[in-house]
């Protein structure tokens, strides 16, 4: 038995045939895909593994806090158990007092019913996903200037065509190893590869050009480059007057970023910004791309709106192989931020704020539109308010662990813990999932049918292989489960191909429009890229190319000004942390911290520090390192390298307990996207000293 599927973890999705084998496990093989050309990476092919892991959960447990006490539980009498509490609390403090939080992983079927199930079943507007800690500040930019959201504008193929790509913040030799076959494609014919990045990265290394800007000052970066490509007269006018608005605005306040300026700012010398600028500048197609490196700032939006304020000025978007892309994360991070589990959305990428798509949607749903909640808060504030006077107290995780990921993690869990029920559904007994009242054991990728979204808008099929092991069910048979207990019982489906047509219908007429595709239509295809709308004859893989989704159909230059980070450096907190990924480990660990030969490439948490660093604080290579914020602090193996700044220090997030990185990062929140400064928080460094069991000491 074998099935054509896609890997479990990033935004590539990598194509993989599944085989189960005589021995019940299951063989992975990469399989041919525009996207991952049959290549897979470390973690692709040990994702089966976790299929039969023996950490697997395979009943629901219940906790209970009084006694101090876990117990396995059968699925109904927790459901029942859960139904109750949730009644009892809404009936004591009003719908909103129950939330949600969701993941980007999630299929797109399992992110519309969250969506659902907290508008219509709970009637609560608090509801959320991890999806705000990722790639929302790009996503509100490219909403605000482009009028749509989707992270690569056309294949990324055409990628092989394009003549100066410029990757600001992203490391996706470690993060989608098989998309670097894209970028030397590009190098292949000609083709200039531009990095940005604090840290001299695997991908850095592939770069012609290597920039190492100081943390927090993209925005400069970008304003500087904008003011020289006006400077040399290289800005594409006749695209700026027929596609674009508000030109002169922006103009006018780049002329302020004079290149020696920008050094200042951000530490790149002015030869090197002018290096820069002239590829650019000369360049017929160039794309301009930005990872968590620049969005995950507490100026994440306006930093992202200063490049594509560039890709304008250049003409770009809509150009072949050209235009603004933002490399998307998660698994279904694209699909996953369409369909409704963000706090203010509904379904087909809409506003839950917009009188006719809440009366739309009501009408697919069966309810009214008046019964619709409004907007609720994003993903820190709502975890920042859990068990407070006027927060929820109850809520209900579906793909997330942020008891690793949230930003300030320990403030987080403590307000975890202050709920009065806290409800976890995964597939392992996360940090988060420790905590909760009721686990539910949900199933894997290969034991599921659905549809993801990839990092290019390309909706593809999730293939199910075989039955998940028993006492395992699906996150939409918990859904469906409790909306028969909570009194609405046949408002949620449990099968997938059904509620993928009914997103279809939900999501018509919408920006993300799927109303076109159908498990049948994906059929003999390599996916189909949003928007599909009922009565097209096809997909639409390039998007901007004749006009702009907007009401005028010009793309909007916007005014931005550039501010400083949340957290200045001082003298008790001299230097700056940034966070991020490595190659072997996946997100909060969950998953990828159970398989050994992951595990074995890095086994303990890092810190990557300059020698210069290294010999103030008296460090030598592994000696122990606390890192000190002011709020909290982080142990990890000092790892001496050239390859950082002499200013910053670099871990990453994928630990828990004294290895958590997130206990010290800082929760300064972009006021438009809600996205928190993964990026850059001030700490100092402390030598740990171990103490020898008899020492004098
Ligand atoms: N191995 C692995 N792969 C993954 C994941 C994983 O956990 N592990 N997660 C997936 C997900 S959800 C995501 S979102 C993507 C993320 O993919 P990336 O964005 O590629 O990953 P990060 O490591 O978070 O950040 C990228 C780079 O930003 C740099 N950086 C830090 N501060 C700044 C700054 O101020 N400016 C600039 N220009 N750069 C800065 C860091 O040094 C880092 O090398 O990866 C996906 N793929
Ligand atoms: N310091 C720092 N922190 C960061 C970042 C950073 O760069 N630096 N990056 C941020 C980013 S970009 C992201 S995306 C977040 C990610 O961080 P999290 O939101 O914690 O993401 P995951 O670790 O992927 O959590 C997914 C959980 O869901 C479970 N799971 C997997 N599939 C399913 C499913 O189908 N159903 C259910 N119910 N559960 C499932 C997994 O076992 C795991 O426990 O972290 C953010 N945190
Ligand atoms: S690059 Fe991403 S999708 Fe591809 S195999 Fe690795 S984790 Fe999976
Ligand atoms: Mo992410």
């Amino acid at each position: 038995m074998a099935v054509g599927t896609h890997c479990p973890y990033c935004a590539l999705q990598c194509a993989m045939t599944l085989t189960l084998q005589a021995d019940s496990t299951v063989k992975v093989e990469g399989r041919e895909f525009p996207t991952n050309g049959g290549g897979l990476c470390h973690k692709g092919w040990t994702s089966a593994e976790l299929l039969s892991s023996p950490h697997r959960l395979t009943s629901p447990i219940y906790t209970d806090r009084q006694l101090g006490s876990s117990a396995p539980i059968g699925w109904d009498a927790a459901m029942e158990m859960v139904a109750d509490r949730i009644s009892g609390i809404q009936a004591k403090y009003g719908p909103d007092s129950v939330a949600i939080f969701g993941g980007g992983g999630l299929t797109n079927e399992k992110a519309y019913s969250l969506g659902k199930f907290a508008r219509i079943v709970l009637g609560t507007s608090k509801i959320d996903y991890n999806g705000r800690f990722c790639m929302s500040s790009a996503a509100a930019a490219s909403n605000r200037s482009l009028g749509m959201d989707r992270g690569m504008p056309f294949p990324m193929t055409d990628l092989a065509q394009t003549e100066v790509v410029l990757l600001v913040g992203g490391n996706v030799a470690e993060t989608m190893p098989p998309f670097v076959r894209h970028l030397k494609a590009a190098q292949a014919n000609g083709g200039k590869l531009v990095v940005i990045d604090p840290r001299h990265t695997a991908t850095a290394r592939l770069a012609d050009i290597h920039l190492q800007p100081v943390p927090g000052t993209d925005m400069a970066f970008a304003l500087g480059l904008l003011h020289l490509v006006i400077a040399e007269g290289q800005v594409d006018n006749d695209y700026i007057a027929t596609r674009t608005t508000g030109f002169e605005e922006v103009r006018s306040k780049a002329a302020a970023f004079w290149p020696e300026r920008v050094e200042r700012i951000t530490g790149i010398p002015v030869s090197d910004l002018r290096r820069v600028a002239m590829l650019l500048g000369k360049a017929e197609r160039s794309v301009i791309m930005t990872a968590r490196g620049p969005e995950q700032q507490s100026k994440g939006v306006d930093t992202v709106t200063a490049f594509i304020n560039l890709a304008l000025a250049l003409g770009l978007p809509g150009r072949p192989s050209s235009g603004y892309a933002c490399l998307t994360g998660q698994g279904n991070g694209q699909g996953g931020r369409e369909h409704g589990q963000k706090a203010d959305q509904l379904p087909g990428y809409r506003s839950i704020s917009d009188p006719a798509a809440r009366e739309h949607v009501a009408a697919v749903w069966g309810v009214s539109a008046q019964s619709l909640p409004g907007p609720g808060v994003s993903a820190y504030k709502l975890l920042d308010s859990l068990g407070t006077p006027d927060g929820p107290k109850a809520m209900l995780v579906f793909g997330s662990n942020p008891v690793i990921s949230a930003p300030r993690a320990q403030h987080v869990a403590e307000r975890m813990a202050a709920l009065e029920l806290l409800v976890v559904a995964d597939p392992f007994l996360s940090e988060t999932a420790a905590m909760a009242d009721f686990v539910f054991p949900v199933t894997q990728f290969a034991e599921e049918d659905g549809t993801m979204t990839n990092l290019e808008g390309r909706v593809i099929r999730r293939r199910k292989l075989m039955d998940p092991p028993i006492g395992v069910r699906s996150d939409l048979d918990l859904l469906a489960g409790l909306a028969d207990r909570l009194g609405k019982p046949g408002k949620m489906q449990t099968e997938p191909d059904e509620i993928f047509a009914e997103l279809g219908r939900a999501s018509a007429g919408g920006t993300a429009d799927y109303s076109a595709m159908s498990f049948d239509t994906l059929e003999g295809r390599d996916g189909a890229f949003w928007p599909w709308r009922t009565g097209e004859p096809t997909d639409t893989p390039r998007v901007f190319v004749d006009k702009f989704p907007t009401k005028d159909g010009r793309a909007r230059f916007i005014d931005v000004i550039d501010r400083p980070i949340a957290e200045p450096l001082d003298e008790e907190f001299p230097v700056y942390l940034t966070t991020g990924r490595i190659l072997s480990q996946y997100q909060s660990g969950t998953q990828t911290r159970l398989v050994q030969e992951l595990v074995d490439i890095e086994p303990t948490p890092f810190v990557e520090i300059h020698p210069g660093l290294a010999k103030r604080h008296d460090l030598t290579e592994g000696d122990s390192v606390k890192i000190i914020s002011r709020r909290g602090e982080v142990i990890g193996a000092t790892r001496i390298t050239t390859s950082i700044r002499l200013d910053t220090i670099f871990m990453s997030f994928h630990w828990s307990g004294a290895g958590r990185v997130n206990t010290v990062t800082n929760p300064a929140l972009d006021p438009i996207s809600g996205m928190p400064e993964f990026k850059i928080c001030a700490v100092r460094l402390e030598r740990v000293v171990t103490v020898t069991v008899g020492s004098e000491l």
